[in-house]
């Protein structure tokens, strides 16, 4: 699945198509920025060649950051980073069985010295933290990126404070 007609910036893979319920809030981010996507479920262990293929091809076709969502045994990321110099961002999924996602970011995070991979948090959070990870690299060298990411913190940061705000008055109201 690509968005948009332009060549995908940013490739989300999966896992597995159970990992796509949590993935959404990351797809849905970058939709938001317009960043152009591509959508793949590669599997490091069910699919190897291709994860293989996609991994050496990514920079050639035009791919500048890529973010991997596996849970369980969670090689992709780690796979990935191996064979490609782009930056690779990694969500651990939390599976239907096992450690409740401890599984995943372990096997996400602890990547040997010399091979990074940019592990996020566990599930939904992580998910969207992915997205805007991603932006933020994009917006480097991308100036409306770097704007809507600024609009996106202060609309971020005023809905915090709407929400404060509305406690307060409500507090104040009952001492009254
Ligand atoms: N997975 C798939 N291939 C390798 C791994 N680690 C992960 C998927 C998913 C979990 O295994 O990313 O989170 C369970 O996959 P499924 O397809 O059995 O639901």
């Amino acid at each position: 699945m690509t968005s948009k007609k332009n060549k995908p910036q940013v490739a989300v893979v999966m896992g597995s198509d159970s990992d796509m319920p949590t993935m959404l809030s990351c797809i849905d981010t970058l939709k938001g920025f317009g960043v152009s996507l591509t959508v793949r479920i590669i599997s490091a262990h069910r699919t190897p060649d291709v994860a293989a293929d996609f991994a050496d091809n990514a920079k050639a076709n035009g791919i500048k950051v890529v973010i991997a969502a596996a849970g369980m045994a969670a090689h992709l990321a780690g796979s990935l980073a191996g064979r490609t110099p782009l930056p690779i961002i990694g969500v651990p999924m939390q599976a239907s069985t096992g450690p409740t996602g401890l599984d995943a970011l372990y096997s996400t995070v602890q990547m040997p010295p010399g091979v990074p991979v940019a592990s996020m948090a566990i599930g939904k959070a992580g998910a969207k933290n992915s997205a805007i990870f991603a932006v933020q690299i994009l917006a480097l060298a991308d100036h409306t990126l770097a704007d809507k990411l600024d609009a996106f913190r202060k609309a971020q940061a005023d809905a915090v404070i709407k929400k404060d705000q509305a406690l307060q008055a409500k507090s104040e109201k009952s001492k009254a």
